[in-house]
């Protein structure tokens, strides 16, 4: 029997569907991403007027919140599609299955709220870069919430599928130092175009 102090120690599961692997990316291969992402010209996001204190850019398709419409744009640089690779070995999807690429910036203190990212969007694969953050999960039950976290350590990389994808909320609170994630999601086969 696990003492009451295991009990209370324990740390809520993951979510089914939720991968993490810690060390996708070596520190060289890290700073030479940054150093292409930098370049990026990237805008800051920006939703019916509010400012979410980050900087985005999407590469093959991009998700218009104001006109809740998802519009091709341009193809993936040569780098983005070099760790798109990467990202759908860990997720075990095809790599060209993963058609749109958002880069996020997240400057000290920014962050993202609850949401679960929109229905055109199937799987998604997030590559954390520079800072930590705290990649926090929820899910109603009842009249309150289940929850879960992990640390998205620099360089590592989550998939977002199943349960965790369709039934989580996922919410990310401010970083102390900058942060970049690359996300990877496929589209639904109802809206490929
Ligand atoms: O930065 C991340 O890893 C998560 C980004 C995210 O949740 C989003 O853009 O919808």
């Amino acid at each position: 029997m696990p003492s009451q102090l295991a009990l209370f120690d324990a740390e809520p599961a993951l979510p089914p569907g939720f991968r993490y692997a810690p060390d996708l990316l070596s520190p060289q291969e890290e700073s030479e991403l940054v150093v292409h992402l930098r370049e990026l010209p990237l805008k800051e996001f920006e939703f019916h007027g509010y400012r979410g204190k980050r900087r985005t850019g999407s590469f093959g398709w991009r998700y218009d919140f104001d006109r809740e419409t998802l519009d091709r744009v341009d193809d993936m640089p040569g780098f983005l599609r070099a760790l798109r690779v990467r990202a759908a070995a860990f997720a075990a999807i095809e790599a060209d299955r993963l058609q749109h690429v958002l880069v996020t910036e997240y400057g000290a203190g920014a962050g993202i709220g609850w949401h679960r990212d929109k229905a055109v969007f199937g799987e998604i694969v997030g590559i954390s870069l520079l800072a930590p953050c705290t990649f926090r999960l929820r899910r109603k039950s009842g009249t309150t919430w289940e929850r879960a976290s992990v640390t998205a350590e620099p360089r590592s990389a989550y998939l977002l599928s199943g349960a965790a994808r369709t039934e989580w909320e996922h919410s990310i609170p401010p970083v102390e130092s900058p942060r970049y994630s690359v996300t990877f999601r496929n589209l639904r086969e109802t809206v490929r175009r």
